[in-house]
């Protein structure tokens, strides 16, 4: 702002200007406040197109323009017919639960909009590429069970890295699919981050979501502990909203040499969510490893064990998902996941079209319009040519992933984190690292954030040349990555069996005979927050009011929210733009439209770039709707 100041300053188009001219000319100095948004978008996609997206330094550019994706016609203007979400409304939660086991077609979720680019493009699907096929859902997938939308990873990313509100994204995906349910994934205590909550922060944000449009929480515990999940269970509960009791799938049913992750231990689990009052149960296979015997046997004893219904998610990585999705079904699985065509397979959930194929005609057809995931399959096709950069390197299947056993949407963020450690050319021993530090801390459950310390732990292990010998030594000296101590120390729970001892004691620097901590739930020591003074607070840190939702993200991300606040004042709401002018800026003649509310358009071409090579400034000349438009950046060097 301020360099736009000085270059549309007269004195200084004029050429007149002194050194003293900045201590003589006040106005450059005032600042954003009246600046209109047009404004604050030109200047983002100008630093875009001069400087490129932070996002992709480093990456490989995609072969631009691209063709645009294939929106699918259909009879938008009438009320869709009912769905899933209206049954609920009609029935309540319990009676629902009935209607599900009830139901002869296998009900499916589509994940789409969460998991599937959570595990295949690191999480950066943005919501303008959401939002066109939204209603397409809504009138032409009516049968769906659910759409998985929200919560994992999406919602820091979102923030984060795409400078967006996933608050938002919520809200507009809500308008335009009003009859199928909203799934969320839900870390228990760990909220949709990646560390231990307050239990009022739990509760508050659970609140906020239900009300903001979620239907149907998963709620899972990175260590399968059902004491930690209770503060969340409840509040679900509490929202009226159906209640999803995540069992996460460890090792291998049938190895005898893992025999803490036998069939006892699952239903065990079950029980105990049963008994906290959860609506359905989960059976999260967060890495792919449930092979189709054991996914079959699961089902079955889950479904007998509780008698309540069984919803299954998997991902492809092995490349024979969807064996175990059709074993589950066969074995009278209620509800399955997966993923329309194009966004699915690899570390993504198996395909929702074929798995309704395979089902067609069978008493367990779930109904789907083939034409109809066809054609939204299609569009995203055209969607996922944008993320080219963030796609993984992966081209096939691999069975590989029984050995190191990383979930899903943890490996193409792993591998980012070992590129941008100069590792990828490692990814080998990196993997194998991680089975090696799964064995180190007692063959734990792995899912985010325990599965982020796994790999925290082997990222630091392969940058050190550190061997697992080495690491239980405890004559060697081994400096442990702050996640892992935090781990030791119980701060997001802990296993049945606990952590290996003599790992604990080297962990946490306690002498040789003392004992590791004791057992005790996170949230316990955790003292409640004070709502209106963090608001308060992060209001100041902003510089703007912040709303409920707001005061939300904030709770859950301090400095992600601040900094994503400090974005939109400068920037505005840049989820307006569309994702090639997003992340790759316009090149000279190109021409897009920005919707920046329902019927206001903002028409923007480039014109050209102008260099003053001295000042190290490049002149952007837009045409804004017809007008000349010219927004200065600074070149970064
Ligand atoms: C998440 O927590 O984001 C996950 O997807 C876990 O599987
Ligand atoms: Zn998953």
């Amino acid at each position: 702002q301020f360099l736009e100041n000085v270059i549309n300053h007269p004195d200084f188009a004029a050429g007149t200007v002194t050194t003293r001219f900045i201590d003589t000319t006040p106005e450059l100095l005032e600042f954003t406040k009246r600046r209109d948004r047009a404004s604050k978008l030109l200047s983002f996609m100008a630093d875009v197109t001069v400087n490129g997206n932070p996002e992709m330094k480093g990456r490989q550019m995609p072969q631009l323009p691209f063709p645009k994706p294939v929106l699918p016609r259909a009879k938008l203007d009438v009320t869709p017919a009912s769905g899933s979400r209206d049954r609920l409304k009609a029935l309540g939660p319990k009676e629902f639960t009935r209607w599900m086991l009830d139901s002869k077609p296998v009900l499916v979720s589509d994940t789409t909009l969460r998991d599937a680019h959570q595990s295949l493009l690191a999480t950066r699907m943005r919501t303008a590429d959401m939002l066109p096929i939204a209603p397409f859902y809504a009138h032409e997938l009516p049968q769906l069970f659910s759409l998985e939308c929200w919560g994992g990873a999406t919602f820091d990313v979102a923030m984060r890295f795409l400078k967006e509100d996933p608050w938002q994204r919520l809200a507009q995906l809500r308008e335009r699919v009003p009859n199928i349910l909203f799934q969320m994934l839900l870390r228990g205590a760990n909220g949709v981050g990646y560390t231990s909550y307050a239990d009022n922060v739990v509760r508050y944000f659970v609140q906020q979501a239900a009300t903001a449009g979620i239907d149907l929480f998963r709620v899972f515990d990175a260590l399968n502990w059902v004491e930690n999940m209770r503060v969340s269970i409840d509040a679900v509960l509490e929202a009226g909203a159906l209640c999803e009791g995540a069992i996460c799938y460890s090792a291998d049913l049938f190895d005898p040499a893992r025999p803490k992750y036998n069939l006892q231990y699952y239903t065990g689990i079950a029980r105990e969510l049963q008994k906290a009052g959860v609506h359905i149960l989960a059976i999260k296979d967060m890495a792919g490893i449930c092979r189709p015997r054991a996914a079959a046997v699961l089902v079955k004893a889950l479904k007998e064990e509780t008698g309540l219904p069984v919803h299954f998610h998997t991902h492809d990585t092995s490349g024979i998902a969807a064996a175990s999705v059709l074993a589950a079904v066969e074995a009278g699985c209620d509800a399955v996941d997966g993923a329309l065509d194009a966004m699915s397979g690899l570390t993504s959930q198996p395909n929702l079209s074929a798995i309704a194929a395979a089902l067609a005609h069978t008493d367990r057809d779930p109904g789907l319009s083939s034409h109809a995931l066809h054609a939204a399959s299609t569009y995203f096709e055209g969607v996922r040519r944008f993320y080219a950069p963030f796609e993984s390197d992966i081209r096939a299947g691999t069975a590989d992933v029984y050995r190191h056993e990383m979930p899903g949407g943890q490996y193409t963020n792993l591998r980012e984190q070992a590129r941008t450690m100069g590792l990828e050319h490692r990814w080998g021993e990196v993997s194998q690292t991680y089975a090696d530090v799964n064995r180190l801390f007692g063959d734990i459950v792995k899912v985010t954030p325990t599965s982020k310390v796994v790999g925290d732990m082997a990222l630091m292990m392969v940058a050190n040349d550190l061997k697992p010998a080495q690491v239980s030594d405890p004559a060697h000296e081994v400096t442990f990555p702050e996640s892992v101590v935090s781990l030791f120390k119980g701060e997001l729970g802990f296993p049945p069996d606990g952590f290996p001892v003599a790992l604990s004691r080297k962990v946490l620097k306690l002498a040789a005979d003392a004992p590791p901590p004791g057992v005790y739930r996170p949230g316990d020591l955790l003292p409640p927050v004070n709502l209106e003074a963090a608001r308060a607070q992060a209001e100041r840190e902003a510089g703007m009011p912040l709303d409920d939702r707001q005061l939300a993200s904030s709770l859950m991300y301090p400095k992600v929210t601040r900094e994503f606040h400090q974005h939109l004042v400068q920037h505005g709401d840049v989820s307006v733009l569309p994702t090639p002018t997003f992340f790759y800026g316009l090149r000279a003649g190109d021409e897009v439209a920005v919707e920046i509310d329902p019927g206001k358009t903002l028409l923007v071409s480039l014109q050209g770039i102008h260099e003053d090579e001295g000042a190290g400034v490049a002149k952007v000349q837009f045409e804004l709707n017809g007008q000349s438009r010219m927004t200065p950046v600074w070149r970064a060097s």
